[in-house]
């Protein structure tokens, strides 16, 4: 055996080398609770779902560029890359000669790999900004797209509120209680942007269980909250979390249990938020009966939660899934009120920390520098977009959109180029997707695997894996900076973004405006420079490139355990106040009730949603995340498929709910409401509501079109099923964690999974 070759991905750094045509794969020997995920990259590099040449769909090459229902059902044609690189650059010139580039659409949403330089977004969107002259941009995630829109205007940026607040460490030591809304699941925090050397989670959380420390699991599903952390499961209706803790709220309030000094000196708004509460201006008091009727958790049991916080380190916690919905800036906002109210944030340990266990590079030290980025360029055009109003922006240009106190104009998009995502799998309401993209004229998508994304491309243009590339690894909050080693030579015409990146631009005319006169191995030798740079900068001395090769990882030190803006602020609200408009946390928000949204008001408010279980589909379904791998990324992998059943991504269902349909544990079933349908294997459990069931995203989409054309998918992809619709006029973020479905047993003939096949290629005619 060769000696092992340093790398790092979304779920760690590792070394790897072959032994025997085998890929074995180390993780960080630092890291206590290593990722299986890792495993997924062993028989990924050479499956047959991966992407061997450039390949251009047979409509748009004999129709040429144009709105075609033949998207996601067409043929395609291999072309030599030479061919490709100049019908793009063609089709390039022409639109942005007919339209200019403001046609252009280029969010490329999607986490793509680990590596500084060879993130695809910053690829792409850094040759939109400097060849072609900009291009239509989105805004914020899939993950917290309503979080990010209104914690400024309550607490303070995502980035600290999420990131740089209550660690980990503080939990171990510090914490009494911990209140999970929306739990804080293991499967969620193997993941890190960006690759970490140590998962530390589920060490804390059992320390800290050890010690005493309360774990409440607020969650519709159990397994929300490690078996580690010993936790209390309050199982409320699935997006009620804010009326629960509007109550939990009004019992402090009521009792005189709340803290009015830290009210006082540090909120701003209370008035607006106590008639609310109190009901003086509705006639309802969010007592906990009236909590009891929305969220089914028994007002006596709400009453002695909130009792026992006082006096109590309490920690709350909000995840990212409680904002995936509608309404979800409510929670966001309605947890930080919570724990202003025990008047706690700021303390170590205790507060509100928004997502803390979502991610496994939150919770965590800072380091004292960060990584160097690649530059993205200028970009000329305004025109934005919130992430997820993709389908929408397709099918109603010029229509007008609230976002944010402002209202715009979804702009004309002709053009779609896409690295580094997957839409078929992150969007909801995937017939509606169809439709949108089957407007465009061109859709253009570097992809190193045969996605459901790429079948509705135009033009599929095969990238390379992180293993087949150099890159340079790091996060923020991780001590370890990591050389990513090349581990296999390009699979068949597979080539880096950045390549093709260079291609193109010398076709167009600006490779030295997007090169910068460097190739691969420089960029990374020179972001590595600048890093080590802002390292020198902080009296921390680091190797020069070719001893930080050699030697593969380097450790770097980190800042203090600080408790960032929140514990500045709670020392000195004076010297260092909020960036909220009245530098205080606002209880509620003259800013934001003077943008009148019914659905977003000025303080935070139990709204009642729309897509609720009825007559018709009378579960919930939660679509969250999965165990097996990152969203859709290496679906094919050995990990991800050895969790699958019968080939088919599994969902869970209570007994009493399967029994009442005559579903039994292992079978098929068919999940489906008004919008779509789909086929899953059921495993039966009895540790979620009887009224959720549970399938979690990333199965890639494997359609099968009925008369009408409508999409089934075969083999479990939930956003079938999912509703396009935005959180609300504010921040219009995705509502995909929640649906209503209903479930059958499957009994027709049973189709075979398909997706990771090639599509099907002719020759040119
Ligand atoms: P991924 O599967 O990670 O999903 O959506 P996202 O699009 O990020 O897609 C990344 C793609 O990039 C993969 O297909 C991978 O092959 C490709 N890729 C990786 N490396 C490279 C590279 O170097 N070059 C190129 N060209 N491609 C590369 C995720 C999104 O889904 C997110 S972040 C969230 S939080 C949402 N979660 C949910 C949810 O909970 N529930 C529902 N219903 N829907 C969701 N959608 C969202």
């Amino acid at each position: 055996m060769t000696a092992m070759k340093s790398h790092s991905a979304h779920w760690g750094v590792f070394t790897a080398d072959w032994q025997q045509d085998q890929l074995v794969i180390q993780p960080h020997p630092n890291d206590r609770d290593p990722s299986p995920i890792l495993q997924n990259f062993t028989d990924a590099l050479r499956h047959r779902a991966r992407i061997a040449a450039p390949m251009v769909r047979k409509g748009w090459l004999e129709r040429g560029p144009g709105a075609d229902r033949m998207r996601g059902r067409d043929q395609f044609v291999q072309l030599p890359w030479d061919e490709v690189l100049d019908l793009l650059a063609e089709e390039l010139r022409r639109v942005k000669e007919l339209h200019g580039v403001e046609s252009v659409f280029g969010g490329s949403y999607g986490w793509s790999s680990a590596g500084r330089f060879h993130h695809a977004q910053s690829q792409v969107h850094r040759f939109l900004n400097n060849v072609l002259g900009g291009y239509v941009r989105s805004r914020h995630s899939y993950s917290a797209g309503a979080a990010e829109v209104i914690l400024p205007h309550v607490l303070g940026p995502l980035e600290q509120i999420a990131r740089r607040n209550v660690t980990w460490e503080q939990i171990a030591v510090h914490t009494d209680i911990v209140l999970a809304f929306g739990g804080m699941a293991l499967k969620n925090s193997q993941t890190a942007s960006g690759g970490i050397s140590n998962h530390v989670e589920r060490d804390s959380m059992r320390t800290a269980a050890a010690r005493g420390c309360r774990f409440v699991c607020i969650s519709p599903i159990y397994s929300d909250l490690p078996a580690e952390s010993k936790p209390e499961w309050l199982a409320p209706v699935p997006g009620t979390d804010t009326a629960l803790m509007l109550a939990l709220v009004h019992v402090l309030v009521s009792e005189g249990l709340h803290d009015r000094s830290f009210i006082d000196r540090y909120c701003d708004g209370w008035p607006a938020f106590e008639d609310y509460l109190l009901g003086r201006n509705d006639n309802v008091p969010k007592t906990p009966a009236w909590a009891e009727r929305i969220c089914e958790i028994p007002a006596e049991q709400i009453a002695t939660l909130a009792r026992s916080l006082v006096g109590k380190r309490v920690l709350v916690g909000v995840s990212h899934s409680l904002q995936r919905a509608e309404h979800g800036e409510q929670p966001v906002w309605m947890g930080a009120v919570l724990a202003a109210v025990l008047g706690q944030i700021g303390l170590p340990g205790g507060g509100y920390n928004y997502a803390l266990g979502t991610l496994a590079h939150y919770g965590r030290r800072n380091n004292l520098a960060g990584p160097a980025a690649l530059s993205q360029g200028v970009n000329s055009i305004q025109n934005f977009i919130p992430v997820a109003r993709i389908t929408d922006m397709l099918l109603k240009p010029g229509e007008p959109f609230d976002y944010d106190g402002q209202q715009y104009n979804y702009p004309h998009i002709r053009l779609a180029y896409w690295a580094g995502g997957n839409p078929f799998h992150h969007q909801q309401d995937l017939n509606r997707l169809a439709e949108g993209i089957r407007r465009l004229e061109t859709f253009v998508v570097h992809e190193s695997a045969w996605t459901a994304t790429t079948r509705f491309a135009d033009i599929v243009l095969p990238a390379t894996l992180t293993l087949e590339r150099e890159d340079l690894g790091s996060t923020a909050t991780d001590p370890t900076l990591a050389a990513m080693h090349r581990l296999a030579e390009p699979y068949g015409q597979a080539r880096d973004d950045y390549s093709i990146f260079c291609e193109l631009a010398r076709c167009l005319g600006g490779l030295d405006a997007f090169s910068e006169g460097r190739n691969a191995h420089e960029w990374v030798e020179h972001l590595y420079a600048r890093t080590r740079l802002a390292w020198k900068d902080k009296g921390v001395a680091l190797p020069e490139f070719e001893e930080f090769w050699r030697v593969g990882q380097l450790t770097v030190p980190q800042g203090e355990d600080d408790g960032g803006i929140l514990r500045a602020f709670r020392d000195d609200p004076i010297a260092h106040p909020l960036p909220t408009p009245s530098g205080r946390i606002q209880i509620s928000s003259p800013r934001v009730d003077s943008f009148g949204y019914d659905d977003c008001p000025g303080h935070p408010s139990y709204l009642t949603p729309v897509d609720v279980p009825n007559a018709e589909y009378p579960l919930w379904l939660v679509a969250n995340q999965p165990e097996g791998r990152l969203h859709s990324q290496l679906d094919f992998g050995a990990y991800s498929q050895s969790l699958k059943l019968h080939g088919r991504e599994i969902c869970r269902l209570h007994p009493d709910a399967a029994a009442a349909r005559g579903i039994a544990d292992g079978e098929i079933v068919r999940i489906f409401n008004a919008r779509g349908a789909c086929l899953a294997a059921v495993r039966l459990d009895a540790a979620m509501r009887v009224d959720v069931m549970r399938l979690p995203t990333g199965a890639w989409f494997d359609p099968v079109e009925d008369e009408q054309g409508r999409m089934m998918c075969v083999h479990g992809n939930p956003n079938v099923l999912t509703r396009d619709v935005g959180t609300s006029s504010l921040a219009q973020g995705s509502t995909g964690q929640l649906t209503a479905v209903q479930v059958e047993r499957f009994a027709g003939t049973l189709p075979a999974i398909t997706a990771y096949d090639p599509p099907r290629t002719v020759s040119r005619t």
